[in-house]
């Protein structure tokens, strides 16, 4: 809410109709505003802007916006993604909104919309998280088709060419540095994808925010390896007083450091979002060390309340679409901490 004296500054400058455009303020602050990881963020925005451009919800933003990635089955998220070392897809995924609701759904195989069914645990269960074959009774029970158990023609490909080594080494996030066209991921010289996820942070017209969070894991992962990714706090996390965070990269080192939380925590302490994305970021380096943390890559992005927005990765080659307007929806190269 506007305090009067603020409103009466705001009406003399001839600034109180915040309406649905984007309001006026420093570089980088935005509302409404929707942030994504990678390239194929660029599609999965302009379905989330659809919603926020109408005074949508930013829980509905988020949703219809990774729908879009789940959906392309020549992409790096969702049933068309690269299997795991036994040849399942499994899906993880999870949804948080303003007041701290949050559902949650890992090692889900054939559905299509693992982040739908995340909402539903949160909307219709008294839990937070349901895994497995748990997870798909539930979203069977809930009216999602169960789809084919097969992999996509590119994942079969890359699945072939994996087993020739069957080597458990997985090479994450770590980007071929020539730019692609900006609504598709960029592809390994194996036929696989080099990310594997989708995480995107909304505030909506209202001033709310939400988060959500879809990923097939990290390919040729162990059979029911489950990353950050449907982990509230380590690959989502959103305060509605302070702020929203959702993460990309090795799984296991950002759950390491509750990647997310740490985020919206340090913003609640008077970071900026670039600044508290490096600030955890430092932290991974620090837990990993620099050796090993060359052989991996990680990214954040993050909202704070009052619409300023930014993102920090570990190496080069992490970028993020933004979206606050019918025509800005652009990629960001995030700052490398390497
Ligand atoms: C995971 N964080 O399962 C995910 C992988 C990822 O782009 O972000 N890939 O560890």
């Amino acid at each position: 809410m506007l305090h009067r004296r603020h409103f009466l500054q705001l009406s003399s400058l001839g600034l109180t109709t915040l309406g649905f455009s984007s309001f006026r303020g420093k570089a980088g602050m935005k509302k409404p505003v929707v942030l994504s990881t990678w390239d194929a963020g660029i599609a999965a925005n302009k379905a989330a802007w659809n919603v926020l451009r109408s005074g949508g919800r930013a829980l509905d933003a988020v949703e219809q916006g990774v729908r879009i990635t789940e959906d392309s089955l020549n992409c790096c998220v969702g049933l068309g993604a690269n299997p795991d070392r036994d040849g399942f897809v499994t899906l993880d995924a999870c949804i948080m909104d303003e007041f701290a609701n949050c559902g949650s759904v890992a090692f889900l195989e054939r559905i299509k919309h693992p982040i739908s069914v995340a909402r539903r645990v949160m909307e219709k269960t008294p839990h937070v998280m349901l895994v497995g074959e748990g997870a798909q009774q539930f979203a069977v029970s809930e009216g999602f088709p169960l789809e084919k158990a097969e992999l996509s023609d590119d994942a079969k490909k890359a699945y072939e060419n994996w087993l020739k080594k069957s080597e458990y080494k997985p090479v994450i996030n770590i980007e071929n540095t020539k730019r692609q066209e900006a609504s598709v991921p960029a592809k390994l010289e194996n036929g696989g994808w080099n990310h594997d996820t989708i995480g995107m942070i909304a505030l909506d017209a209202k001033g709310n925010l939400s988060g959500s969070c879809t990923t097939s894991g990290m390919g040729f992962k162990m059979r029911g390896r489950i990353g950050d990714s449907p982990i509230i706090g380590a690959g989502l996390y959103v305060d509605n007083e302070v702020g929203a965070a959702v993460a990309t990269g090795q799984g296991e080192d950002i759950i390491r450091i509750c990647g997310a939380h740490t985020i919206v925590e340090l913003m609640r302490q008077g970071l900026a979002p670039e600044a508290a994305c490096k600030k955890a970021m430092e932290r991974l380096l620090k837990t990993k060390g620099i050796e090993k943390a060359k052989a991996i890559q990680a990214g954040f992005i993050a909202i704070a309340k009052n619409g300023e927005y930014g993102g920090f990765a570990l190496q080069k080659g992490f970028n993020y679409a933004v979206c606050y307007a019918d025509d800005k929806n652009f990629l960001v190269d995030a700052k490398p901490l390497i």
